[in-house]
């Protein structure tokens, strides 16, 4: 994996057009999450069904319910189509170290008037230091990709692991978007661009 970073730009590149068939490869081969330690990870969680709550505990809201199109587009990451819903986010907890009882984002799904929890998110800045991909529950993470414009800057190179804790996802727990998540009947809807993959280490 770090033999990626130290690769010419021509590596590089090559590195990126095969970055859809990894991705597949790798949730194919991710190992099934420990059900207790997920169990845990839930009931520690459940206390921000109440969207207030995870303000006060400072996860902030970034208003648009974002969602892809499923459109295939080279050098973007592969998300297929659906929902990731509207990010709280807790800034200060962002960081190169992953807390996994604690995810750095709430994320939402807008019904009926209220909000929905439905998942969590892990993301963790590439920086000059970074070996390696990160890792949580078996499952390694996506990436190295930009910040998610224009809710988050672009400047924002990161990777990121989506956990569809609270909201079944028929493309499985750990997928990107969850296309039973709605960003319909809501007043701030953010269709978004598929995300740019950055060089960097990835798992192959
Ligand atoms: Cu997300």
């Amino acid at each position: 994996m770090t033999k990626i970073a130290s690769l010419g730009r021509r590596g590089i590149l090559i590195s990126i057009g095969l970055v859809g068939v990894c991705l597949g490869a790798a949730a194919a081969q991710a190992a099934e999450p420990n059900k207790a330690e997920i169990d845990a990870l839930k009931q520690s969680l459940a206390k921000y069904e109440d969207y207030k709550a995870a303000i006060r505990d400072l996860y902030l809201s970034t208003v648009g319910c974002v969602s892809y199109s499923g459109e295939k587009v080279p050098g973007t990451m592969d998300y297929p189509k659906g929902a990731m819903g509207i990010h709280f986010v807790n800034v200060p907890s962002i960081g190169p170290t992953v807390d996994p009882m604690r995810p750095n984002v709430l994320i939402y799904e807008p019904v009926d008037g209220g909000l929905r929890l439905v998942g969590v998110e892990w993301l963790v800045p590439l920086t000059p230091d970074t070996k390696a991909p990160p890792e949580l529950f078996g499952q390694t993470f996506m990436g190295p990709m930009e910040g998610h414009y224009p809710l988050i800057p672009k400047e924002f190179h990161h990777y990121d692991l989506h956990a569809w804790l609270f909201k079944d996802n028929p493309n499985g727990m750990f997928s990107p978007t969850n296309p039973d998540v709605k960003c319909e009947n809501y007043s701030f809807p953010m269709p978004e661009e598929p995300t740019k993959m950055v060089p960097g280490p990835m798992k192959m």
